[in-house]
């Protein structure tokens, strides 16, 4: 009885710490965008009630893909925009919309919905 309750308080516990983790320590750091095959830089974001990841690491002079799926039906997020790199894309509702670009200088990026509403940023290293 009481080893079962201390397996749920460390399960808990651990919960805890995943979440704060990955809210917080993921999100302030932002997510690498992993080398694929093709050798893009690919990165799904989710968009549902902002971006997911919202800040997206990447190193210049490597192509880029972001995967942009839209899970919800909310207008404000039907566009996205990229102004440095001069992308938009529409975004259907539960598709996967890629945009690709080379990012050649490193920085900082923005990337938004039309109405500036949902903010993402992308950081080149
Ligand atoms: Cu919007």
């Amino acid at each position: 009885m009481t080893g079962d309750r201390i397996v749920v308080d460390i399960v808990g516990l651990a919960l805890i710490g995943f979440i704060v983790w990955f809210f917080w320590l993921v999100k302030a750091k932002g997510v690498r965008a992993p080398l694929t095959s093709g050798g893009y830089q690919e990165q799904m974001v989710l968009v549902k009630g902002g971006y997911t990841p919202d800040v997206i690491v990447v190193e210049r002079g490597k192509p880029v893909r972001l995967n942009f799926v839209r899970q919800e039906s909310a207008s404000c997020s039907e566009m996205v925009l990229l102004p440095a790199f001069g992308k938009s894309a529409h975004l259907p509702e539960g598709q996967t919309v890629p945009i690709e670009f080379l990012p050649a200088e490193p920085g900082e990026y923005e990337f938004a919905c039309q109405m500036g509403m949902f903010r993402g940023k992308l950081v080149v290293e």
